[in-house]
């Protein structure tokens, strides 16, 4: 199945692009999995292996406007740079709006991107990007489609897109179905005030290598990736029970040990897949050594070298004390 046969099945016959308005705007928040995605069990539809769990970073993501432009070809301006024409990242969006633009091929697009996190660095940049074009469009076409839908759409960008549409905690259900109309991501009703996220930077250089080619890569030669699956359906059991007793030790070990499992499952790989730096070891190394020393505390790592430490928020002035550089992420409303 192409994804223009899941957009089609979406819209059932309704036009995709009739402008409801002249500009269309849109707010996705990134998100970091406690769970991961790692694997696709379709690449051109971005179905995934596993389903997976994740927490939306609030205030960091994609600001998103689009405007119909009088150009031959879309135009892009990330961070108030543009985006050259030839480049990778104008080829994935236009390709992405393409999906959409069947029916009228000469209408194109300039799209103002704001992004408050680090682009291709292992935070997530792709997932906010196409839950924001999605979501942008939505607004600028009034398409009055269900989240269901709207997380369908975004995936059809990038999986981890799926799960960037909402707050909180979202889970994004694996599906059976080859078209995967049953693989999308819904909020869980989870709330946690006290649990904080702290971005620890490592490096912001753009990645070695990326994670759709580092995906299939492990699932092509890594001969740890068969227990992968089960590894995740156990741990989002434990997680989701975690989340329900507020029981943050089990929560924060699960997603620790779910993280380096994912990493083990890429250093297996042939070529092998590292995203750690040396410095990312000795941070993990200081935060076992506090962990021993009674502090809990536990950290998560996606694509890239950076970490993100888990931790309540009572100890809010320790985490910063003994790491100065963090930068503390508030997931939920506190009141305390
Ligand atoms: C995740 N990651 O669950 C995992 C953990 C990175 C490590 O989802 O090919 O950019 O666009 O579906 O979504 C990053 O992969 O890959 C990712 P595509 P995506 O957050």
């Amino acid at each position: 199945m192409k994804k223009l046969d899941v957009v089609k099945r979406i819209f059932a016959g309704r036009p995709f692009l009739q402008l409801q308005q002249t500009k269309g705007l849109a707010f996705a928040p990134t998100n970091i999995a406690l769970c991961k995605y790692w694997g696709k069990r379709d690449a051109l539809l971005n179905l995934p292996v596993t389903s997976s769990l994740s927490v939306a970073l609030p205030d960091k993501g994609a600001l998103t406007t689009i405007t119909p432009n009088d150009a031959d070809d879309d135009t892009i301006v990330l961070n108030n740079e543009p985006i050259p024409a030839d480049s990778g990242f104008k080829k994935r969006t236009s390709d992405f709006i393409d999906l959409f633009r069947q029916d009228q091929p000469s209408l194109h697009f300039h799209l103002d991107i704001k992004m408050n996190i680090p682009v291709a660095a292992g935070l997530a940049s792709s997932a906010c990007g196409f839950a924001a074009i999605t979501a942008a469009l939505n607004d600028l076409c009034a398409w009055q489609l269900t989240p269901r839908d709207l997380s369908i759409l975004a995936r059809l960008g990038s999986g981890s897109a799926a799960r960037s549409l909402w707050n909180g905690f979202v889970e994004w259900h694996a599906g059976v179905s080859p078209d995967g109309m049953d693989s999308y991501a819904e909020p869980l009703k989870y709330h946690w005030p006290e649990l904080l996220i702290g971005l620890l930077p490592i490096s912001h250089a753009k990645k070695s290598i990326s994670s759709r080619k580092a995906m299939l890569q492990t699932v092509n030669s890594s001969p740890l990736y068969a227990s992968w699956p089960r590894k995740v359906m156990q741990d989002l059991i434990i997680i989701k029970q975690a989340l329900h007793g507020k029981n943050f030790s089990l929560l924060g070990g699960t997603a620790e040990s779910n993280a380096l499992s994912m990493h083990a499952t890429m250093l297996s790989s042939w070529p092998p897949i590292c995203y750690f730096y040396p410095e990312t070891i000795a941070a993990m190394q200081k935060i076992w050594r506090l962990r021993e020393d009674g502090l809990s505390l536990y950290f998560t790592e996606d694509a890239g070298p950076n970490l993100k430490l888990l931790f309540l928020h009572k100890h809010k002035e320790v985490i910063k004390e003994a790491f100065p550089e963090v930068e503390i992420i508030q997931l939920f409303e506190f009141a305390g």
